[in-house]
């Protein structure tokens, strides 16, 4: 009985713990399901394992693209190369036989040519698919930002999204989404924060919660920041998850916008090209 009384009195400091952070991305909740239809779940196939591995968020930007972050999956030096990737528009729990699911293999990969894995700058990538996916109430496209928008102001309210790590599981079975406010750069690069290692620049978002509540975290990489319900930010890096004096920092979208539509207009092109010979 003693016993039982101990375990109860755990289960309770557990529980009221500030550590704990319940259901979550990091200190987040369920997103309702398929409300956010463009959320992509890019996955690699695990021989070991015999199937499809969630590895990175993406957001469907139009019918044959989807834009994520240049540090997440990679063909160089996998075996299957490009045929080991697949793209999964349309979930809400990666393990279910959802109908709304499409899934689509993917034709070219194309990373920013600027992206430095080692100060993070430009981490933006561009995927097309096989096929054009079907724009229905689960698979749709998140609007790009349009024409340069102003800076962020810090303490804007933003939220990100993913199938990242949670405090339970990796990763998450359930999309799972969380609130957290836009930092200043000042701060984010002092010396308590990310003191320039590596330097928070113009073309990045730092955000997080003051409390260290809130958070992305693994996997959620590439997967969309939104302010004030616009695409703003995609999930690049940090230093841990959820800790106070390391937030999150996200790719600044609109400052990518003539890359992003030089490179799709190219591929158009080239295309049409393809076709005249
Ligand atoms: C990651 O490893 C990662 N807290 C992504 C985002 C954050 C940390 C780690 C931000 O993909």
């Amino acid at each position: 009985m003693k016993l039982l009384y101990n375990l109860y009195v755990l289960l309770i400091v557990i529980f009221l713990s500030p550590a704990y952070h319940g259901d979550e991305i990091i200190g987040g909740h369920a997103a309702v399901p398929h409300s956010r239809p463009y959320m992509a779940s890019l996955q690699k196939f695990q021989w070991g394992k015999w199937q499809y591995v969630h590895d990175c968020g993406g957001v469907l930007i139009n019918r044959k693209w989807v834009l994520t972050a240049a540090h997440c999956t990679t063909e160089e030096g996998t075996i299957g190369g490009k045929w080991k990737l697949q793209v999964v528009l349309g979930a809400h729990s990666l393990s279910r036989n959802e109908s709304s699911k499409q899934i689509f293999h993917i034709k070219r990969l194309i990373p920013h040519p600027e992206f430095r894995g080692n100060t993070m700058e430009n981490d933006i990538k561009l995927l097309e698919l096989e096929n054009n996916a079907m724009i229905n109430n689960d698979v749709n496209v998140l609007k790009l930002p349009g024409g340069m928008v102003d800076d962020l102001k810090p303490g804007t309210s933003c939220f990100v999204a993913g199938w990242g790590q949670t405090s339970k599981e990796f990763p998450s079975d359930t999309l799972q989404e969380v609130t957290i406010e836009v930092i200043d750069r000042k701060t984010c690069n002092s010396e308590d924060y990310y003191d320039h290692k590596p330097e928070v620049t113009q073309n990045m978002i730092c955000a997080g919660d003051s409390e260290g509540r809130g958070d992305s975290c693994a996997g959620d990489s590439g997967g969309p920041l939104l302010c004030n319900g616009k695409y703003a930010g995609i999930v690049s890096f940090g230093i841990g998850c959820a800790d106070p004096k390391k937030p999150g920092v996200y790719t600044f979208v609109s400052k990518y916008l003539c890359w992003i539509w030089k490179t799709i207009a190219m591929q158009a092109y080239n295309m049409t090209n393809e076709k005249l010979y």
